[in-house]
């Protein structure tokens, strides 16, 4: 099984059963290639400042022809921390939130949910920058019901803004796995909860990656098994994940659409009962 590739002008329909069969879509036209160029450039312009910060380059904006990986590297080499405030204010630029208020990203959410009725929870939804040699932020197997926890299902955008290549440890998923919903077993004071009842050797035999380029979108059920990839290459692997629900979800409604807004697994206890499994050396909270 392999991941079709598709385009927001197709029938509607047939981009549902894909996706339904699949668990996954890739689908292109998602991004206007000029909101694109000014997000990425926008960024740029944020590097380039905390670059003057730390070395004693005075050299105009206008004049720095930088790639935004060649800066974003130059700033890490010079000062990681620095790279880290970038990270954090990629959110505050307002082509951020262009893009998941006008982009084809809300089509294509609307389709996939088959509802006109979407909302996208800011704090699930962020830009992933992989660098080479980083792999503490890489994700091991899961399923994003465990993090996302708004509605049922709820649904990934995996958004490359840079071109992606084999190298650079693309998503690694397993096409049509969105059918069985895996146990976790959770220890309260780590990043992740790890899944239960599969096997790492089969996964990794039926395993695909993805390679959306920029400007398309890997879109993916709550249910889907994935795992980053290591970044083997010079340059970072820069994309944006946005997450997608449906307003037609009533127990969504009536819990006043809390997600999972902090590293807890407090919402994951109460919405996922039958699925959470605390771990032996740490007996689950029951506040
Ligand atoms: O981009 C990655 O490496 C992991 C992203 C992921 O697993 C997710 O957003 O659920």
């Amino acid at each position: 099984m392999t991941i079709p590739r598709l385009n927001l002008a197709d029938n509607p329909l047939h981009i549902r059963e894909h996706f339904h069969e699949v668990g996954a879509v890739v689908i292109g036209n998602v991004l206007d290639p000029e909101l694109l160029q000014r997000f990425n450039n926008n960024i740029r312009l944020l590097l380039h400042k905390q670059l003057q910060q730390a070395t004693a380059d005075n050299r105009p904006f206008a004049e720095d022809n930088r790639t935004l990986d060649e800066l974003f590297s130059a700033l890490c080499r010079i000062d990681r921390h620095r790279g880290g405030y970038v990270y954090d204010a990629i959110q505050w630029l307002p082509e951020y939130l262009e893009i998941l208020s006008t982009s084809g990203l809300v089509a294509a959410s609307r389709i996939l949910l088959d509802t006109e009725r979407v909302i996208s929870p800011p704090l699930l939804s962020w830009v992933r920058i992989d660098r080479h040699g980083e792999q503490q932020n890489a994700f091991p197997w899961h399923q994003d019901y465990t993090y996302n926890l708004a509605s049922r299902p709820t649904i990934t955008a995996w958004l490359p803004l840079l071109d992606i290549t084999e190298d650079m440890g693309p998503l690694t998923v397993v096409p049509g796995s969105h059918n069985f919903h895996h146990p976790v077993e959770v220890h309260e004071t780590d990043r992740y909860a790890s899944i239960t009842g599969i096997e790492v050797d089969e996964l990794e035999a039926q395993a695909i990656t993805v390679t959306p380029q920029a400007g398309e979108a890997l879109f993916f059920h709550e249910l889907l098994l994935h795992r980053s990839g290591a970044n083997q290459s010079d340059r970072a692997r820069w994309v944006l994940n946005a997450r997608w629900a449906s307003l037609d979800d009533p127990a969504y409604t009536e819990r006043g659409w809390q997600f999972r807004k902090e590293r807890s697994f407090r919402l994951l206890r109460e919405l996922h009962k039958d699925k959470y499994k605390p771990h032996a050396d740490h007996p689950a909270v029951t506040e």
